[in-house]
């Protein structure tokens, strides 16, 4: 049985946590592979919003087993918030959630390793979250860092004290104003390891795999998204794994070959929060409309969230680099309202047309080149039907399938996981 991922094609927030909620009634096991708390998904349903960052969006339904795979860091302090934040649902988190033993453990220092590159860095700031995810993949990948598994063995707390002590010494090397109680800290952190060590941790690619020979359904689901891949992102204004397809091998232990369908969500426009070029930026009223209408603020830190029109360049570049065989359209109702629909289908790149993603996108050397399509005024929030599309709504659809010749399965057009047209 092949395993499906579920990926966000632009620079994230696309709306992955809403259509993973919709369609794990279609899967028994949904699978995060990489990121931690930096992501926030949002899901709505029976008057209930709720944003999670660590725990897969299949949470809510009874059926589906979720599993934090081994390439997703965790920050037991914000995961025991997140288990707290649970508890008005009845769920049964200790044989629905199950933990990789291979995940990273976000310390409390990496979060001030992070504050303290950030504040460093000045102007040049990458934007982070602040949760630590880029101190902790650095340990990860510099073979220092900390594993759930080891939260099982009895040393792990002088383990721990090593690697803090470390950090400690790189916060002062950065010699900046970083106001903190690391005891404090530390006491959260340790009342939140024993509450994580209360979860089921598992050997997850083997229980994948006995899953998937077993004939269980499997949906990976990604965060983030793949402007904000490590390798083929906005570099260095990324985030610190692969978002891409490829991630979804190595921080679950899928094989490539076993992988299926593979779902691309877009938003009908381009938002982005955090620093890095963004070419179909809008300055102006449009931008701001979307940004409004569109609710565009960080689900985690609460920034607001840059808004432009939607940027096909980047969208093709992300199609073809995670092999996306379906694509789902979200927010299509946030452009109501618009006379014109801008699409940007070229960049002037140093003085000359291109249609693909150059090695830099920063604007002194890139500016959209657009189409246009005509705008709709209808409300689309009450349809559930595709033929109740107006004209103009049918004629984006059409434009965008045959630039991007792959199909728009789903049209969200609404929060709620009802708002969801099937196509
Ligand atoms: P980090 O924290 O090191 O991963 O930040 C590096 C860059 O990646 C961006 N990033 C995100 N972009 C969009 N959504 C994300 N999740 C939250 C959300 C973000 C929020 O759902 O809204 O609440 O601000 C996310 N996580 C990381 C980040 O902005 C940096 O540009
Ligand atoms: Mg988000």
């Amino acid at each position: 049985m092949a395993v499906d991922l579920l990926l966000g094609l632009q620079w994230g927030d696309e709306g992955k946590g809403k259509i993973v909620d919709v369609l794990t009634k279609n899967y028994d096991i949904i699978a995060r592979f990489q990121g931690g708390p930096n992501a926030g998904h949002t899901l709505e349903f029976d008057g209930i919003k709720h944003v999670l960052h660590t725990i897969p969006s299949g949470i809510f339904h009874k059926n589906a087993v979720n599993v934090v795979g081994n390439g997703v860091v965790i920050d037991p302090v914000i995961f025991k918030k997140e288990l707290d934040a649970l508890k008005q649902f009845d769920l049964d988190i200790k044989s629905k959630l199950l933990i990789s033993r291979k995940a990273h453990l976000i310390l409390p220092t990496h979060r001030l390793l992070d504050a303290a590159s950030e504040t460093a860095k000045g102007k040049a700031k990458i934007g982070s979250t602040l949760k630590g995810i880029g101190p902790t993949y650095m340990d990860k990948t510099g073979r220092n860092g900390m594993r759930i598994g080891d939260l099982e063995l009895s040393d792990w707390k002088e383990k721990y004290r090593a690697l803090a002590d470390k950090h400690e010494g790189m916060i002062n090397y950065y010699n900046v104003d970083i106001q903190y109680d690391l005891a404090e800290l530390e006491a959260e952190f340790f009342a939140s390891v024993e509450e994580l060590k209360k979860l089921t941790f598992i050997d997850s690619e083997e229980y994948l795999y006995q899953a998937q020979k077993s004939g269980k359904k499997i949906l990976a689901e990604g965060a983030q998204g793949s402007l904000l891949d490590i390798d083929f992102g906005t570099y260095p204004f990324v985030t610190s794994s692969n978002t891409t397809a490829a991630g979804a091998c190595t921080g679950l232990g899928v094989a490539p070959n076993q992988i299926g369908k593979v779902l691309g969500i877009f938003k009908a426009y381009t938002t982005r929060v955090g620093s890095g070029p963004f070419p179909t930026e809008l300055f102006d009223e449009d931008g701001e409309t979307m940004g409004r209408v569109g609710n565009e603020f960080g689900a985690t830190t609460g920034r607001p969230r840059r808004c432009g029109w939607l940027d096909l360049v980047a969208l093709k570049y992300a199609v073809q680099v995670n092999g996306v065989t379906e694509l789902m359209m979200m927010k299509a109702d946030v452009l109501s309202g618009f006379d014109t629909i801008k699409i940007c289908t070229a960049y002037n790149y140093k003085g000359k047309k291109i249609d693909h993603l150059p090695y830099s996108l920063e604007a002194e050397n890139v500016s959209p080149i657009y189409s246009e399509v005509k705008g709709w005024k209808e409300d689309l929030t009450q349809l559930d039907k595709a033929s109740e599309f107006p004209a103009a709504l049918q004629g984006y659809i059409d434009f965008l399938e045959k630039e991007l010749g792959i199909p728009i399965k789903i049209v969200s057009v609404g929060p709620d996981r009802t708002q969801t047209v099937h196509r």
